[in-house]
């Protein structure tokens, strides 16, 4: 195998297929393909990955005038990001005046993780709100059970944002549970689908 330079300054490897005359050589292009290793992107390793395909992943359903519903929407976005199934502030309708609803992801426990490495949490998200004056979203985390921590945050006029991803670093962490909710409050009037959850990923980045 040998290293070179590509024309980005990144280094790559290939393998050289040496024959003999008294033999046949095979080579695969899958396994040539896999043996391709990029220096310079970060690898990473996933340690939870939730899709919400055959299960509802247990997370749980919280608050005042909580729609929330595990399965297919059939209102905006229409569609899961991955599959078929992912959580929704209901999948046939909008969203109620004067809710305060929470879906929280069980304790996830992680093992394995490298001490004081960058963990990266990852969600696909849509999102159909009334402007952050009225209607509310957030993201949060806790470590250990402690104080939830906002990983982000609607803000400002009415959006309609079709799915996206979002990513949100911890750094330095260290051996900690964690646990994820996704929460919206909303005022008197004005509703719309609300916020829809998919592909929750939590990975080290190495
Ligand atoms: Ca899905
Ligand atoms: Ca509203």
């Amino acid at each position: 195998m040998n290293r070179y330079g590509g024309i980005d300054g990144a280094f790559y490897y290939r393998w050289n297929a040496v024959c003999g005359e008294s033999r046949t050589c095979g080579v695969d292009l899958n396994e040539i393909l896999e043996g391709i290793v990029r220096d310079d992107e970060p690898e990473l390793v996933f340690f939870y990955e939730e899709d919400f395909e055959d299960t509802d992943g247990d997370y749980t359903v919280s608050g005042y005038g909580a729609r929330w519903e595990w399965g297919t929407p059939t209102v905006w976005p229409e569609s899961a990001a991955s599959g078929d199934k992912c959580w929704g502030t209901d999948l046939n309708g909008n969203y109620s005046n004067g809710a305060d609803e929470t879906l929280t992801s069980p304790v996830i426990q992680l093992t394995g993780v490298e001490a004081g490495s960058d963990l990266v949490i990852e969600w696909m998200q849509a999102l159909y709100i009334e402007s952050s004056s009225w209607d509310n979203a957030y993201v949060e985390l806790s470590l250990n059970g402690g104080s939830w921590m906002q990983m982000w945050a609607h803000t400002g006029s009415t959006v309609q944002v079709p799915w996206e991803l979002k990513s949100y670093t911890i750094e330095s962490y260290n051996d900690e549970d964690i646990q994820l909710r996704f929460r919206i409050t909303t005022d008197g009037s004005v509703t719309y689908s609300g916020l829809y959850i998919d592909d929750v990923t939590i990975s080290e980045s190495k």
